[in-house]
């Protein structure tokens, strides 16, 4: 591929987790009265819980191959005595998701651009794009089991939900009718 090629498809795969982080935005403006008390299962992760697992999840991989890109960002759990307390104030959690999806992307993106390797003393990734499939696939999954929680709490998102909060950010559809 020439130089403008791969530049393009650095664009489309920073956007595609753009719009990965978007989607986890609109999930959560979309959420139920009481919706972040939601879990799958008895013992599984309440979806407060999981919102700021999946910005730790961000940080710790980011600090671990690109710490520079993590400095300024703080946490969204915190600790209470013995207990660590998920965030579950909607507009923090939404800032801190901006702010850990930038700086995988800015993180990535200077990689990619300059050659350098996503290693650290005990997290490498083979090349930096690995480290966006990896979260891209982490935070899928989540998003999994918070539908999960939903339905189990009785307030299951409809399709008329989930397709312009989740699969309508992917694709245009067109069809003749
Ligand atoms: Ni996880």
């Amino acid at each position: 591929m020439t130089k403008t090629q791969d530049q393009g498809v650095l664009e489309a795969l920073l956007d595609s987790w753009n719009r990965n982080n978007t989607i986890l935005l609109n999930l959560l403006r979309a959420l139920p009265e009481d919706g972040l008390e939601a879990r799958a299962m008895e013992g599984s992760p309440t979806i407060a819980v999981q919102f700021s697992h999946i910005h730790s999840t961000r940080l710790f991989f980011i600090n671990q191959t690109a710490p520079a890109f993590a400095k300024d960002l703080a946490q969204l759990f915190r600790q209470d005595g013995e207990n660590r307390l998920a965030e579950r104030n909607l507009e923090r959690i939404a800032v801190g998701l901006e702010a850990s999806a930038k700086a995988v992307g800015d993180a990535v993106k200077i990689a990619v651009e300059t050659g350098r390797d996503m290693k650290g003393t005990n997290v490498a990734y083979d090349h930096p794009v690995l480290l966006l499939q990896h979260l891209l696939w982490h935070e899928g999954y989540h998003v999994g089991q918070m539908m999960l929680g939903l339905k189990a709490m009785g307030q299951p998102m409809s399709e008329e939900q989930t397709e312009p909060a989740i699969w309508g950010v992917w694709r245009r559809e067109e069809w003749d009718t």
